[in-house]
Formats: C-alpha cells, structure tokens, sequence
C-alpha cells in the first residue's frame, strides 16, 4: 500500500516510528532472549508510551510464543513481536452510518475544532452533505474559531450567541440538518467547563437533546485526544469513556510526536477504535486510522506477515 496516503501517514508518524523501532530492533537482536531481555523489552514499551499494562501483555505474549514455538531466529522473534502489535490494535470498526450525529467531545487544546473542520471537509470531498453545530458557546472565540474553518471548508455552521445554551444550539442544528437532508452534522463541544462534573453533565445533557430530537439520525460520539500528552491521553480516554459513551477516538498531532505508541494502549486498554489520526494544522491533515498501515509504519515493515 505504497500510495499517498499511506506516505502522509509515514510522514506524520515519522517521531514515533523512529524512537521505536531502533530500540526494538536493536533490543531484539542484540540480545539473548533471557528473562532480562523480556524485563528490558517491557521497559522499553513503557517508555515508548505504550502503558504499564499493555507492555506487560505484549512481553508475556511473545515470551509465550517463542517458546512454545521454539523460536531462535531473531528476524522470527521480531516479525512474531510485531504480530502480536499488529493483534492488539486490530479491533473493529465503528462503521459510519448515514445519517448521523458526530458529537465531538475532548479537553480544551487537544484540537477539536480542527478536527472538525477537517472531518467537514473530508466528508464534503467524499460527496456527502456535513454541517457544523458550534455548541461550544462558552468562549466567543471558539464560534469565531469555528466559523472561520467552516467559511474556509465551505460547510455550513449553525451557530447561537456566545452563552446561548448548548443544547439550544443543537436542538437547532439538528433540526436544521433534517430540513436540509445533512449526512454528518458534526457538533463542537466545550472543553472545560468550571470542573469535570460539569463537564460531564453538559455532554450529558447533549447527549439526551441528539437521543430526543435525533429521531432516524445515527449517533456517534467522537472523543478527540492529542498524542503528545503520552500518558494523559489515555487517562482523558479512560475519563470520557467512564462518563460518556465512545464510539472512536480521533488522535490529533502525531506529526509533533515521538509518543505515538500510546495509541496502542488506549485501543489495547478502553477497546476504543482510533478512527482517525490528525498528522498537521491545515484541512488535508487527517488520516483514517488503519490498524495495519499504523502498525506497518511504527516498526518499519511494510511486509509483515498476517
Ligand atoms: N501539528 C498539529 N497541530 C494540530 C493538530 N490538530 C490540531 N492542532 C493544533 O492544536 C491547536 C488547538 O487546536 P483546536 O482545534 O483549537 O483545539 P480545541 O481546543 O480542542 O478545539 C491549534 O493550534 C491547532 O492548529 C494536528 O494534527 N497536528
Ligand atoms: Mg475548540
């Protein structure tokens, strides 16, 4: 799968993949595989942000299969350890039913906004029908934000006064969306209310307006995390998952990261999909996530054995 997309991947996970499989690779073959050796391996995946958890999973995995299947050879020992990668990030799909209600959920700064408009564009050039619902009507710059990507996609906004109710707007937009035969309304949510509690009954009280007036719209709730936090993005995804329900996770600034391992954690630890992966600042920054294609580029092989 040498095509365009697949190269804007490699480019975007160009930090991750190089602080990883150096230190795999070397790890892997310039070691005798004892039990320092597993120890070492799984300190490595700790610091490659792949979560105490998941780390300790993978060793005992691979120490599990090299020994029931007697494997010395250490191309062998490689290819099995990257299987075993390639296994845990492979979990279906939430497909896209049309039409439907894109909630997008996420703390401030993780670039939601921006993923947004990337999603309306994407949508848009696929051929379908998206509108935009700012709903984030704590902060006027965040509508002007909106509105400023929405003009530059060429999507239509719905929008109310900054401290309009935010349900109020979605009630509109939703019903906008109907009489208008939109594919996608996608909805812009606030990152940061006065405490998480808050937060959390907000999203709730959004959620119950999309259930109530959403009738023959699909749902999806989208929750947008940003993978140069490491670690703390798989502790927002564990919190938004203990509120909410979560049908994927969009990754935003893997171009800016060597922590891109956490990507593996989250979908090992929440069993969340990544759906997409944001890879820069502009419109055309956005890459459906494919377990395979991730996988292929974090390691540096493109001819890994299924
Ligand atoms: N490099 C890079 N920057 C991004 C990406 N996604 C968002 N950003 C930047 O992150 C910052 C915050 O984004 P914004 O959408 O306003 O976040 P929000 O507060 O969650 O709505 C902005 O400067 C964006 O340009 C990405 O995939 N890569
Ligand atoms: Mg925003």
């Amino acid at each position: 799968m040498k095509n365009s997309i697949f190269q804007k991947l490699k480019n975007g996970l160009s930090k991750t993949a190089s602080a990883f499989n150096e230190k795999i690779d070397n790890l892997i073959y310039y070691s005798e595989l004892d039990d320092d050796f597993f120890d070492e391996l799984e300190e490595t995946l700790i610091l490659s942000d792949l979560g105490v958890e998941t780390s300790l999973k993978i060793t005992d995995e691979l120490k599990h299969r090299i020994k029931d299947k007697g494997i010395i050879n250490k191309d062998k020992v490689i290819e099995t350890f990257y299987n075993i990668l390639y296994e845990l990030v492979d979990i279906p799909d939430s497909l896209l039913h049309l039409p439907t209600i894109m909630v997008v959920v996420g703390v401030n700064g993780v670039g939601k906004t921006t993923t947004i408009a990337k999603l309306a564009k994407k949508f848009k050039d696929v051929g379908m029908k998206p509108m935009i619902a700012a709903a984030d009507t704590f902060r006027a710059a965040a509508v002007d934000q909106l509105e400023t990507w929405a003009d530059r996609v060429e999507v239509p906004l719905i929008k109310a006064a900054t401290g309009a109710d935010p349900s109020s707007v979605v009630f509109d937009a939703i019903h906008a969306a109907r009489s208008r035969g939109t594919d996608v309304l996608i909805i812009d949510t606030a990152g940061r209310l006065h405490n998480k509690v808050n937060l959390m009954k907000e999203l709730d009280k959004i959620g119950r307006v999309v259930d109530r007036e959403g009738e023959g719209f699909f749902k999806h709730n989208l929750l947008v995390v940003d993978a140069t936090t490491g670690q703390n993005a798989l502790t927002q995804a564990r919190i938004f998952n203990d509120a909410i329900h979560l049908d994927g996770i969009a990754m935003t600034k893997m171009d800016g990261t060597s922590k891109g391992g956490i990507a593996i954690a989250i979908i090992d630890e929440l069993g969340i999909p990544i759906e997409y992966v944001g890879v820069g600042e502009t419109a055309e920054d956005l890459i459906d996530f494919n377990p395979r294609s991730f996988i292929e580029v974090i390691t540096d092989k493109e001819d890994l054995n299924g």
